[in-house]
């Protein structure tokens, strides 16, 4: 399979386990995880024909790792970004003493007033270092890196996870904790 078709395969299934099940009338439970059989079948039926082989390859190959399957592989979910309501059951663990989040220039005055906010996903999502945390931010404009002192957050209470593939997530980021360039 082509590079671009895993992307865009991966755009599609981003955009239904993360945002719009529904659309595809996919069923999904509280912990995000939908049917692979249930899946396919909703995939041939709305004109985007897949194969078990194909998505086997995206969870595989994406760049980021955004699918898991279940150890039967009989379910699959995104690991994390989604907008719906669900309960990844990730535990929450001891972050390291700094973290980054990677956003534009654009939005650095509402962050000084408001600190970081999840916005329209689950948890603010942090990067554990600056290239990755660029790549998040230039998706937005010109990159800017903030600095987020994690473990003085966590030891006053806020909790940290970190998904499947690695991002951190924390409910929200109060401005005290940030270090601005
Ligand atoms: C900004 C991609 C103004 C925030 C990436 C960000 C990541 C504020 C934007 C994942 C704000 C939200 C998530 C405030 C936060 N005022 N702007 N108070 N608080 N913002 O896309 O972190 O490819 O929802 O800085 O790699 O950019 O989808 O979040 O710029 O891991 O797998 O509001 O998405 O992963 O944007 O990216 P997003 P994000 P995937």
């Amino acid at each position: 399979m082509q590079k671009n078709q895993i992307v865009k395969i991966s755009k599609r299934l981003s955009y239904v386990l993360r945002h719009r099940p529904e659309e595809i009338e996919l069923i999904m439970d509280e912990e995000g995880w939908v049917e692979v059989d249930l899946l396919l079948d909703r995939f041939s039926n709305n004109y985007f024909p897949i194969t078990l082989a194909d998505l086997q390859k995206v969870v595989a190959q994406n760049d980021k790792k955004r699918f898991a399957f279940s150890d039967d592989e009989a379910y699959i979910r995104a690991s994390q970004g989604h907008s719906i309501q669900i309960d990844l059951g990730y535990e929450a663990i001891k972050p390291p003493a700094q973290l980054y989040h990677g956003t534009a220039t654009r939005f650095v005055h509402s962050i000084r007033e408001q600190g970081l906010k999840k916005r329209n996903r689950h948890h603010v999502h942090l990067s554990a270092d600056i290239d990755t945390a660029t790549k998040v931010g230039g998706r937005h404009g010109q990159p800017v890196i903030l600095t987020v002192n994690a473990l003085d957050m966590q030891q006053d209470g806020y909790k940290f996870f970190q998904s499947e593939n690695g991002v951190w997530l924390t409910d929200q980021v109060p401005v005290q904790y940030l270090e601005f360039p």
